[in-house]
C-alpha cells in the first residue's frame, strides 16, 4: 500500500460534535476513497500503543486520555501520494497555526483536540493501517 495508501483518525472531540460526515465529504472532496473503515472505542493500552512513539513527552498521559474519552473513527485512505496529500488537507496540528480551509482550521479546538489523525511517512501509514485493520479487511484498488 506504500505510496496510495494513508491512514487517519477522525478524532474523539470531532466525532462526538458530529463532525465525521462532514470530514468524510471533506476527504471525498480531496480525491481520497475510503478502504476501510471502523467505529471503536480506544482503550488506555490501545491508545499508549498506537501513540508509543510519543510516550516521552510531556503531552503523552494527556493525549491519551483524550484519545481514550469516547469512539473515533479510524479510515485507510487512497488516493496519488496519499501521506503528503492527506497532511496537507489536515493543516497544522495546531489549528491556530493550520492554513485556513483545512480540516484542523474548520474543526479542530486545540492542539490536543484537534480533530483529524494523519500518518506522517509510508511506513507509519502501513504500520497504523495494520493497527486497525486486518489485511483482509481492505479493500482493494480497481
Ligand atoms: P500531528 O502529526 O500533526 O498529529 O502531530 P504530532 O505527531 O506531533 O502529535 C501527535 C498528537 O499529539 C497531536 F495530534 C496532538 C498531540 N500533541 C499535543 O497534545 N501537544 C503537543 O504539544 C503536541 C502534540
Amino acid at each position: 500500500m506504500a505510496g496510495n495508501r494513508t491512514l487517519t483518525i477522525i478524532k474523539p472531540d470531532a466525532f462526538a460534535s458530529g463532525k465525521a460526515g462532514l470530514i468524510i465529504a471533506h476527504l471525498e472532496k480531496a480525491g481520497f476513497t475510503i478502504r476501510a473503515a471502523r467505529v471503536l472505542h480506544l482503550s488506555t493500552q490501545q491508545a499508549e500503543q498506537f501513540y508509543d512513539v510519543h510516550r516521552a513527552r510531556p503531552f503523552f498521559a494527556s493525549l491519551v486520555k483524550f484519545m481514550t474519552q469516547g469512539p473515533c473513527m479510524p479510515m485507510v485512505l487512497e488516493r496519488d501520494n496519499a501521506v503528503a496529500e492527506l497532511r496537507n488537507v489536515i493543516g497544522s496540528t495546531d489549528p491556530k497555526d493550520a492554513a485556513e480551509g483545512t480540516i484542523r482550521k474548520l474543526y479542530a479546538v486545540s492542539k490536543e483536540s484537534n480533530a483529524i489523525h494523519a500518518s506522517d511517512s509510508d511506513e507509519n501509514a502501513l504500520r497504523e493501517s495494520n493497527f486497525f485493520f486486518a489485511e483482509t479487511t481492505l479493500l482493494n484498488s480497481r
